[in-house]
Formats: C-alpha cells, sequence, structure tokens
C-alpha cells in the first residue's frame, strides 16, 4: 500500500483536518468501548458528505486498500474497530436532523445522530424515535441501521428495520442510492434499502435514513417482578403482552440484578439470591398505566412485583454490560431462541460451564420477549472458545440465532453458515460479490 498517497488522495477529498494520521488522535477510533478489539489504522478519515464519501471510497479503491465504517463505535463484535490495515471512516459528521414531519410521522437524520439526539428531536414536536438501548448517548442511527439493532422495546415497536423508510447509501463505485421519499407503500421492486439494514457496513455506506417516528407515551409504569425461575417468567408472557400499554420486558437473572447494583454501589431492590429471575416490566402510555399494570400483577399467581422507581430500575438494568466490562473481558454472546427454549438454553450453558470452566462466572440478561439473551461468562480462561461453541451451537439447536441485535461482525463469522446453510451464504456472498467485488467494505465482517 502506498501511504503518502492514500493520505494524500484523501486529503484532498475531506480537507487535511479530516484525515488523522497523529497515533494520539486515532487511537480512541482504534478501540472499541469494552476494549476487546484493537487494532492499528493508517489513517481515521471525517467525510461529511455523501459525495465525500464516494471520494473516499474512489481513493481507498485505487491504492487498494479496505475501508471500515464507524458510528458511536458502540459496538459489541468487532465490526466498526481497524483490521487488516484499513482505512476507518468515522461517520460522526453528518450530523443533520431534518425538520420532522409530522403529518408523516418521519424524519430524515443523517448516519452519525445518535439515537438520544433523535430522541430529544422528536420529542421537542411530541413525538418519540422507536429503538432505545443503553448506548443511547453514542451509539448512532447509521451503525443501529447497519445492525438492525433492537432494544428494550421491540416487544411493542420493532426493531431498526421497521423504522426505517429508506436511506442515502454510498456504494463502493462511489455511486449512490437515494430512497429517502419517505413512501410507506411502494412495490417497485425490492427495497435496496432493507438489503442493507443489517449488513455491518458491508454492502454500502449509509450517509441518511428515513425514519418513522411513534407517539410519546409520557405516562409510565414499571415494575420489577421476582419469578421463582425463568421458566415462570415465560409463563407471564401470554398475559403481559396482553396489556395495551406493554412497553418493554426485559430480564435480568440473579447475577445480572447483582453485579449492576454492586457496579452502582446501590442497594438491590430486592435480595438477587431471592428468585430465580427477575423481570422488568414497563408500561407506557398516554394515561397513566399504572392500573393495568397493578392489575396484571395483582392476578398473577405467585409472582413478587417490588416497589422501585422507574428511573433506578432502567439505571440498574443500562449498566449491567459496563458492570460485567469493569470485572474483566468476558466472553459475549448474543443469542435468541424461541421463547419456549429459553429455560433449556440457560441450562445447557450452565451445564457447559460446569464442565468445562467450573471457576468462570455466568451472568445473564437480555429481552424476554424476544427471546433474546446475553449470555456473558466472565474468566472462561481456556474454555472460552469451547464455550462460544457450545452456546451459539446450543442457540442454533434449539431454533434460535447466534446474533439478536449485536450483529456478526468479526466474532461469529465462523457460525455464520452453520446457522443459515451453504445456500443462503452463497446467495450472501454473491451479492457481495456483484456490489463491491473489490472487497473494500469492512472487510472481515460478517461473511466467512
Ligand atoms: C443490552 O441489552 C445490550 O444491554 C448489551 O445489548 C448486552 O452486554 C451485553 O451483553
Ligand atoms: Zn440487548
Amino acid at each position: 500500500m502506498d501511504h503518502d498517497r492514500l493520505v494524500q488522495g484523501l486529503r484532498e477529498v475531506v480537507g487535511k483536518d479530516h484525515v488523522l494520521t497523529d497515533p494520539d488522535l486515532r487511537s480512541s477510533y482504534e478501540i472499541d468501548w469494552l476494549r476487546q478489539y484493537i487494532d492499528d489504522t493508517p489513517c481515521v478519515v471525517r467525510p461529511h458528505t455523501a459525495a465525500e464519501v464516494a471520494g473516499v471510497l474512489r481513493v481507498c479503491g485505487e491504492v487498494g486498500v479496505g475501508v471500515v465504517p464507524q458510528g458511536g463505535n458502540t459496538g459489541l463484535v468487532g465490526g466498526s474497530t481497524p483490521r487488516r490495515g484499513a482505512v476507518l471512516l468515522s461517520m460522526r459528521r453528518f450530523t443533520d436532523l431534518g425538520q420532522v414531519d409530522r403529518e408523516a410521522h418521519q424524519v430524515t437524520v443523517g448516519a452519525g445522530v445518535t439515537i438520544e439526539q433523535l430522541q430529544q428531536h422528536a420529542r421537542a414536536v411530541g413525538l418519540d424515535f422507536a429503538v432505545d438501548w443503553g448506548a443511547r448517548s453514542s451509539a448512532t442511527v447509521g451503525g443501529a441501521v447497519n445492525t438492525d439493532a433492537g432494544g428494550s422495546r421491540v416487544v411493542r415497536l420493532g426493531t431498526m428495520r421497521q423504522q426505517v423508510l429508506g436511506v442515502q447509501a454510498v456504494l463502493a463505485d462511489g455511486s449512490l442510492i437515494d430512497e429517502l421519499g419517505g413512501l410507506p407503500k411502494n412495490t417497485a421492486g425490492p427495497s435496496l434499502s432493507h438489503l442493507l439494514v443489517g449488513s455491518e457496513g458491508t454492502l454500502a455506506v449509509v450517509t441518511a435514513v428515513r425514519l418513522r417516528l411513534v407517539p410519546w407515551f409520557r405516562e409510565t409504569a414499571a415494575s420489577l417482578v421476582a419469578c421463582d425461575s425463568l421458566m415462570h417468567a415465560v409463563a407471564m408472557l401470554p398475559r403481559l403482552r396482553q396489556l395495551s400499554s406493554l412497553d418493554a420486558v426485559e430480564v435480568l437473572l440473579p447475577e445480572a440484578l447483582q453485579v449492576a447494583c454492586k457496579h452502582l454501589g446501590v442497594a438491590p431492590p430486592i435480595d438477587p439470591s431471592s428468585a430465580g429471575a427477575f423481570v422488568m416490566i414497563d408500561c407506557a402510555a398516554h394515561t397513566d398505566p399504572g392500573d393495568e399494570l397493578a392489575d396484571f400483577l395483582a392476578s398473577e399467581q405467585g409472582v413478587m412485583a417490588v416497589g422501585a422507581q422507574r428511573e433506578q430500575l432502567f439505571l440498574i438494568r443500562d449498566h449491567v454490560t459496563i458492570a460485567i466490562g469493569a470485572l474483566g473481558k468476558p466472553l459475549k454472546l448474543d443469542v435468541a431462541v424461541p421463547v419456549m427454549n429459553l429455560d433449556r438454553l440457560v441450562r445447557a450453558v450452565r451445564s457447559g460451564i460446569r464442565e468445562h470452566a467450573p471457576g468462570a462466572r455466568l451472568i445473564v440478561f437480555g429481552h424476554l420477549a424476544e427471546g433474546n439473551l446475553h449470555v456473558n461468562v466472565l474468566d472462561a480462561g481456556d474454555a472460552g472458545p469451547l464455550l462460544k461453541d457450545l452456546i451459539l451451537m446450543t442457540a442454533i439447536e434449539l431454533g434460535g440465532t447466534i446474533s439478536a441485535e449485536h450483529g456478526i461482525g468479526v466474532a461469529k463469522v465462523d457460525w455464520l453458515e452453520r446457522l443459515h446453510g451453504p445456500a443462503h451464504v452463497a446467495a450472501l456472498r454473491a451479492i457481495k460479490q456483484a456490489l463491491d467485488p473489490q472487497g473494500l467494505l469492512n472487510p472481515g465482517v460478517l461473511l466467512p
């Protein structure tokens, strides 16, 4: 690779202030927030228009160097940190917040807008954005589109895929796709925008997104419910789903509740060892949903609802990842299975750990309604790779997936074909080859 030609070419496209070659300036882009994935990049380039992205791709194509797009750098699977000498393409300058279209309940925003900025922008006119999770203040819309982010409100409002009406994106050859028209009905052929949702930066660079907005439910009521087992928690779902104000159903197994409270230095709302699973139910509506939630809790046999402030519950929930990260580098997996199989999944994981890494610490939490568990194993030692395979293969065998919301990144490429089968992966490969024959975009991610 001709380093000088690369840097000079990129400077001509974005200006010299936006090509960072100094190691001190590059360093925060070269490592993810949980310090799991680290590598060097020759430079960080920070365009701020789609035309500049096209210019960056042209220069990188000419020099023959890959491009890793990065948003808020909150990913958990190594999908947006540099590798293989690729240029790091930071999308954080795409911060345009379009005017909210109140008639259509839609807005167009730049890929570098954070989820929190988007929520605030929508709330300023009485609307809201549907997808929400703990990293909202750093995670960007572009990253969320590329991973098909989910978070806590999927039970009511769906994942990122259901919010995206269309995208503007630059293809590897520098051409532009523009589907920002926002038509809810448009059957003129397959949607290229939706092909890009979940494509993890391997097919195009998303620069702007047209998004659906939802009503802002200002009245809320939440409860932490202690269940004797995970099975019992799952058994609540049919009746829970009947609640018209149901907004989120999160689950924390005792260890998760314990580590988050300890990290925050707060007393747990209930003794973590007193139950087998804790379910956080969040209700939201235009009028106080407290009665609806209270009626549900009163009629549900054998559960104990803990009186706690909603803010406190969310604080605890949003800190589980950070608390685990402070204890070490976990084996971190994001799997989902049909809810009826959740208990079998956890049993298999526990027995695998007992057999192969008895000293390891298992911390499980996640999104109950989607059967999505975050399986974190601390101190797995040499058994890490074996446990990873065991957990991912168990999820597949139970009819589930190896990634529910974090993506494949570099962490799970080896399991993609085992999940989808050869025909599916061959089709994905053919699409990649057609759109990015040089393999410029996010090399090493998603496809084996
Ligand atoms: C969450 O639900 C995130 O908080 C992070 O998806 C999950 O740390 C994890 O494993
Ligand atoms: Zn999650």
